[in-house]
Formats: structure tokens, sequence, C-alpha cells
């Protein structure tokens, strides 16, 4: 299992120990989506870096002891992207390495959408857009409450910040001065089916974000060492906002920025995307 030391400034060791590690998630999510035929693999493909960032480096979290009282937390709110969170699951131990052909099935601990009664490591059911970040306001504000320094990550997508929730949850962690607190939003400017800037006419979300009173920055979404430092630094009491221009189906060229892949377009394509990722790896 690896564990990354964040670097304090950009290394190329730590930069390519990163590199292989996301081309590892990468396969392994496309192997899951491919065994079975279903799932998202551009909603996944485009928060890998992301989460390898959380998992790998920033998050004070112990694959051993997933229960601790003052783990840092982490809410996947665009749960569709599921396999993603899975794949890193299971690279970091907490899953079964056999389940991974288990896939969206009926009684398996690889739900389609994440499901803390089904699945280790799980913090909070998300699949319905827009609630998994009120849910993570909530638990920073009981950690703050109970003085403890653990944080809280929550990923949202681009589409989803168009959920009126999210804005109120917003809001509330700014008057809360919960700076223990970071969105990610993973800024792949697709949603289901159209661009997302097509549908409300949104292209600009960080000035959006700080005009809740967020501490906003906007980085390379597939930089890992960028988002390791824009999560970790400090706010001045603010809850951090990090987007991450990101583009949907990274990784896989004929997925990105195709919003057919958001989810299968088409099966028969699956084997020739397994191929990339792992000649990738
Ligand atoms: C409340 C709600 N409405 C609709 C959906 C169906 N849905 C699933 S994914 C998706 C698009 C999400 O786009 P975005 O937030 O940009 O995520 P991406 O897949 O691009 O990362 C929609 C509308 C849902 N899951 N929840
Ligand atoms: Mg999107």
């Amino acid at each position: 299992v690896n564990h990354v030391t964040p670097p304090t400034r950009p290394s190329a060791e730590a930069s390519d120990e990163f590199d292989t590690i996301c081309r590892r998630i990468r396969r392994q999510t496309i192997e899951m989506i491919a065994t079975v035929g279903k799932g998202h693999p551009g909603s996944s493909l485009s928060c890998i870096e992301i989460l390898v960032s959380l998992y790998y480096s920033v998050m004070r979290w112990d694959p051993s002891a997933i229960g601790a009282e003052d783990r840092d937390r982490f809410v996947l709110s665009k749960g569709h992207a599921a396999p993603a969170l899975y794949a890193v699951l299971l690279d970091r131990g907490v899953l079964p390495a056999n389940e991974v052909t288990r896939l969206r099935l009926l009684g398996s601990p690889l739900q389609g959408h994440p499901d803390p009664r089904f699945t280790p490591g799980i913090e909070f059911a998300t699949g319905s857009l827009g609630q998994g970040l009120s849910a993570s306001v909530g638990m920073a504000l009981g950690l703050k409450r109970r003085g403890s320094g653990a944080r809280v990550f929550a990923l949202v997508g681009d589409g989803e910040c168009q959920e009126g929730q999210i804005w109120e949850a917003a809001n509330f962690a700014a008057a809360q001065h919960l700076d223990n607190l970071v969105v990610v939003v993973d800024e792949n400017r697709f949603q289901h089916d159209a661009p997302t800037a097509s549908l409300v006419g949104v292209t600009d979300l960080a000035p959006r974000w700080s005009a809740f009173g967020w501490s906003t920055v906007t980085v390379d979404g597939h930089d890992v060492q960028e988002l390791v430092s824009s999560m970790q630094a400090s706010t001045g009491g603010r809850p951090r906002a990090v987007v991450a221009r990101t583009v949907k189906g990274r990784g896989v060229p004929f997925m990105e920025a195709n919003v057919r892949w958001h989810s299968i377009d088409d099966p028969l394509r699956l084997p020739e995307a397994l191929a990339i990722v792992r000649a990738g790896e």
C-alpha cells in the first residue's frame, strides 16, 4: 500500500510516484466498469487525481482504522463517480480485492452509488446530487464543536453546483467559519448529457464560492501536487473551495470531453478503453 509524503515543494520524485498511482487507479476503475459493462467512466476518470491527492497525501486517515474518531472524512457528493472511489479503497486495502468484479451487482459492496451500509470506508450515502455537501457541513460543524482537529473533504460536480442545496450549505459553512471543511469542485465542464454552461449558463464557479465567503482557488485538477497544496493552505477562518479544472474521461482519448461517455456510450468499446489504461500503466 503506497503512501506518498506530501512534498513541501513540488518534487520530481513525488510527481513520478503520484503518476504511477494515478495510472493504477485509472486501470482499476476501467477494469471494474468494463467487467460489468455499467457505470460512469467519464465522471470517474475526471476525478482520479483529486482522489489520489486526498487518499495518498492530504487526508489524515489510516486504512487500518477507518472508524477512528478523529479521522479526516471524505464525502463523494458526486456519488455516481463511485468506481474511482472504490478503486482507491481497494488499492488502500480497505475493500477486499476479490470484490473487484462485482460493481453495481445486487448485494455487492460495490453498489452503483456509495452506501455506508454496504461498503467500508464510505462516510455518507450519496447519488442524489446536492446532498453530500450539506452532510459534510454537518460533520465539520460537529467535529469543531467536539474540539476535534479532523477535517472534512467533499467532492462535488460542476453540474451538481446547479443544485440549490449546494448554495444553502455553502452559505451556512461560511457563516459558521468552518475552516475544517474543503470542497473540491470537479469542473469538467460537462454534466449528464450536455455542457454544463449550456444549461444554466454558469461558466465561472470560483467567484461564486468567493462571494459566498469561501477561500477559493482554481487549480489544474490533474496535477496532484497543485491539488495537495491547494487543500492544505490555511484559510483565515473560512471554508476552502478548490475549483479543479479537469477533463471528463481523462486518460481514455475517445472518452475525453465526450459527454456520451458520462455513462456507457457503447459497451463494445470498453475492451479498447481497458487496453488503453493497461498499456498506460
Ligand atoms: C438530484 C439528482 N438529479 C439528477 C441526477 C442524475 N444525474 C446523475 S449524474 C448527473 C450529472 C452530474 O454532472 P456533474 O455534477 O457535472 O458530474 P460529472 O459526472 O460531470 O462529474 C445527473 C444529472 C442525480 N443523480 N441526482
Ligand atoms: Mg461535470
